[in-house]
């Protein structure tokens, strides 16, 4: 089935903000403010944003539409030691039922449970484009056997694996060189390639990665803290969609931070 992604990008481009952290990080990545998912709410909301990315417990107390909501049926804490697993844990059904526009499920390349992932996630595929629900893949390389994650040649295969498993959007961490990304983009194929953020930064090497990033041929940000922990979260929201929804200079998308 051929999935329409208009419903969660504009002009082909996308600004996704995530904020499922709670779950995979607890909340230590987490002050006064953004500790309250209804401050991120509202970001998401002003920034006017092509998704908000939410576990179930969150959509199910937080959301009031307004925004489109990508949930993600699967996830992990950091607590658990060795081989990374992340299970399902909310269905397609549900996902629906919540109003998604998208779903979100990761899957650890290269860990020793890869294979469970692959199963879960076929099913989940699957029963989304039967929906008509697009399908974006956080594709990780993690575990033993991945010994530099963030290398040109695991950051393509990632990508790759995001177009054979059938995702319509690969979410992927940034490679070393953001310049290795042109080949990850080009071995997604027809699956679209946005790029997680990472920890917090200076807006400066942020809107820098952003710049590189755009011309790899991405289509945009799946991006968390750099915008929820920034003081003013509206401001770096705008300068980023200056790169990305714009194709303006650094230059001129730090004028918004002023
Ligand atoms: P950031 O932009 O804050 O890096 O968020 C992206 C993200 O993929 C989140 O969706 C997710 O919770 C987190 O990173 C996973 O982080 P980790 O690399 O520790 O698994």
């Amino acid at each position: 089935m051929r999935i329409k992604l208009s419903k969660i990008t504009s002009k082909g481009k996308a600004l996704f903000l995530a904020y499922d952290h709670g779950m995979e990080h607890g909340p230590t990545d987490f002050n006064d403010k953004d500790v309250d998912p209804d401050y991120i709410l509202d970001i998401a909301i002003k920034g006017k944003y092509n998704g908000i990315v939410f576990q179930k417990g969150i959509a199910e107390k937080y959301y009031k539409g307004k925004i489109p909501l990508i949930l993600k049926l699967n996830g992990k804490t950091n607590l658990v030691k060795g081989e990374p697993l992340s299970t399902q844990l909310c269905s397609v059904k549900e996902a629906l039922e919540l109003g998604a526009k998208a779903i979100g499920y990761t899957i650890y390349v290269g860990s020793a449970h890869e294979a469970k992932m692959f199963r879960e996630f076929e099913k989940i595929q699957k029963e989304a484009h039967n929906h008509g629900l697009p399908v974006i893949a956080w594709m990780y390389p993690r575990g033993k056997a991945i010994r530099q994650p963030r290398s040109k040649k695991i950051t393509a295969y990632s990508a790759r694996l995001g177009l054979e498993l059938g995702a319509d959007i690969a979410k992927l961490q940034a490679p070393n060189k953001i310049e290795h990304l042109s080949w990850a983009v080009k071995s997604a194929g027809k699956t679209k390639v946005v790029i997680a953020g990472g920890l917090k930064c200076t807006p400066k090497k942020l809107l820098e990665k952003t710049h590189k990033i755009m011309e790899t041929g991405a289509i945009g940000l799946a991006i968390g803290r750099n915008v929820w922990q920034h003081k003013e979260p509206i401001k770096i929201t705008k300068a980023l969609k200056k790169i990305i929804f714009e194709n303006k200079p650094v230059k001129q998308a730090m004028k918004e931070l002023r």
